[in-house]
């Protein structure tokens, strides 16, 4: 959507939830207002039995003063009309870590390599996105294949946050996990 109108937002066509599972290591975030996932961040899909979709995350994050830990999380993904738009309630492992509820979408992804996801938690009066975050996700740690890189990018000036991501690194630090 290049009005940049959420509402025009496209997302991944016939989103397949089974081919979607399992690990995507984020190499690229676009961060909300607030607290967030600072780096090292790992998400796992899983479709469980009754079919909805499932995930833990864990990714280093900053709390209360300055207390540095891997905040290990969890959502439940409640389906829409549209196979690749969601709505994702989530938790910490620990209460002092963050709960919401929070739009949850597949923009693009071939499974195998990239995913791009989008989430826009306050609007604008004019149907722009306030307040949003987004993840780069690779399947491999290491970062996107060039050929990948050129997809992401369509799909991150798409969505309007072209310019406002951030490299996610891996160090190592949550992988006691
Ligand atoms: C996401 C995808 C997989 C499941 C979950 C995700 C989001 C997690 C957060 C966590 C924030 C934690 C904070 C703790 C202090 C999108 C990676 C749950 C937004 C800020």
């Amino acid at each position: 959507a290049q009005d940049c109108l959420v509402s025009n937002i496209t997302v991944k066509q016939d989103f397949d939830r089974m081919r979607y599972q399992g690990t995507w290591y984020a190499v690229a975030k676009k961060d909300p207002v607030g607290l967030f996932l600072l780096d090292n961040v790992v998400a796992n899909f899983k479709v469980q039995e009754d079919g909805t979709m499932t995930a833990t995350a864990t990714g280093r994050v900053i709390i209360l003063n300055n207390w540095e830990m891997c905040a290990n999380m969890f959502g439940t993904f409640e389906d829409t009309e549209e196979p690749a738009r969601f709505k994702m309630k989530y938790w910490g492992a620990a209460a002092y870590l963050q709960t919401g509820y929070d739009d949850h979408w597949i923009i693009d992804t071939d499974y195998d390599n990239y995913a791009i996801h989008y989430s826009c938690r306050e609007l604008n009066v004019d149907g722009t996105c306030l307040d949003g975050y987004s993840f780069i996700f690779s399947r491999y740690r290491d970062g996107l294949r060039p050929e990948d890189q050129r997809i992401v990018t369509e799909k991150k000036q798409e969505i309007c946050f072209l310019g406002k991501y951030r490299r996610v690194a891996h160090t190592g630090f949550c992988d006691t996990v």
